[in-house]
């Protein structure tokens, strides 16, 4: 689907993205002719959700600015997804001795693996849906010079995308380490524009500490490893956000926390899943998506968002990012993955 950018965006009766429950016509009228200091326009932050009608949000931010200067329509959808309303405030709690997530399947039955990442963006710079060429570039020359200098088990190298070997590439992408390339939803946003250069990933020797530069943010930063040991997961996340935190600045927002270019990541970023297998859950939908609900979890498929599930194996995560701690995003995860395996083990 295609649209002029200057005409209020037609959308599917089968829409249910949050940009076509809160865009109006009126809305539209007020905002597309607002212009942040980057050149981002409301088209641009509504374009991947227009092209995209199957999305799920829908809107990009182009910097620090579009969360302000099109708040009429970003503050109902952070609200909506974060439960997060105008007056509420993000905190930060980054105290792993609060978090208490022993093991939720030590015979390692149900849990393939665990990940825990955050995303972040240079202070000063516009997200990667208005970021030119030069100053994409100049994030990953700042990023990777950054992560040579950590030590110990973060140790690692930077791999550039450009001129990377192809059979490597999708290697890493099968073992879900990379991200894909050509996705839908980011090309229509501006993200993938000049790819691949400027964009790489950084890993240490055993790939449980990694970092993706330029993808949908300037910065993932990513800890994983096979099985269910989240408390360790958790403490090496970060370790390595203190270290990176000592050499590059992240823009960070009173109300909004970390600021990133989609809404869904705002607050702390940060998202925590296991790749789980529940093949009684699996073929009971409803009631797997009404212990979902109730413990604020997303359900992704095998091969991150917007892919399937195979063999019974799901990526469950927390949902709500902002207004919460980092150890409540974990805890969230952990209580309903424990209530997942629960009701496994009953069926
Ligand atoms: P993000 O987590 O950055 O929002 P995706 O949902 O696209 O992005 O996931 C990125 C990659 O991470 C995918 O290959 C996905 O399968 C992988 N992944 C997510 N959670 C886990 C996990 N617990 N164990 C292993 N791989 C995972
Ligand atoms: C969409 O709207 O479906 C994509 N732009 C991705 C949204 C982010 N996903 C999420 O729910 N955390």
């Amino acid at each position: 689907m295609t649209w002029d950018h200057l005409s209020f965006p037609t959308f599917n009766q089968s829409c249910t993205s949050l940009l076509c429950r809160h865009l109006s016509k009126q809305l539209f009228q007020q905002l597309k002719s607002r212009v942040t200091k980057n050149g981002f326009t409301l088209a641009q932050a509504i374009n991947s959700g227009v092209v995209n009608q199957d999305s799920g949000v829908g809107v990009y931010a182009g910097d620090a600015e579009s969360y302000h200067l099109f708040n009429p329509l970003f503050d109902p959808i952070i609200a909506d997804y974060h439960g997060f309303s105008k007056t509420d405030s993000h905190r930060s709690d980054l105290d792993l001795q609060k978090l208490s997530a022993p093991n939720p399947d030590p015979d390692g039955q149900f849990i393939l693996s665990t990940r825990i990442r955050v995303g972040r963006n240079i202070t000063g710079l516009p997200l990667g849906p208005a970021i030119t060429k030069i100053q994409r570039n100049l994030v990953e020359s700042q990023v990777s010079g950054s992560l040579r200098n950590l030590t110990g088990e973060l140790a690692g190298t930077y791999y550039p995308l450009s001129g990377m070997d192809e059979a490597v590439r999708s290697q890493l992408i099968a073992d879900h380490f990379l991200f894909k390339a050509g996705d839908r939803f980011l090309d229509a946003a501006g993200l993938n524009r000049d790819w691949p250069e400027g964009r790489g990933i950084f890993h240490n020797r055993d790939k449980t500490f990694l970092v993706w530069v330029n993808e949908e943010d300037q910065l993932r930063i990513i800890s994983m490893q096979q099985g269910g040991d989240i408390e360790t997961v958790f403490s090496r996340l970060l370790k390595a956000v203190v270290e990176i935190e000592k050499t590059v600045s992240f823009m960070f927002d009173s109300r909004l926390g970390y600021l990133t270019s989609c809404p869904t990541n705002l607050g702390t970023a940060m998202r925590a899943s296991v790749h789980i297998r529940l093949p009684l859950l699996a073929d009971d939908m409803p009631i797997f998506k009404d212990i979902a609900d109730s413990y604020h979890l997303q359900i992704r498929g095998i091969d991150g968002e917007h892919s399937e599930s195979k063999s019974g194996i799901f990526d469950i995560s927390n949902k709500r990012r902002l207004g919460i701690t980092e150890v409540d995003c974990v805890q969230d995860m952990y209580d309903g993955v424990v209530a997942l395996i629960s009701r496994e083990k009953e069926l």
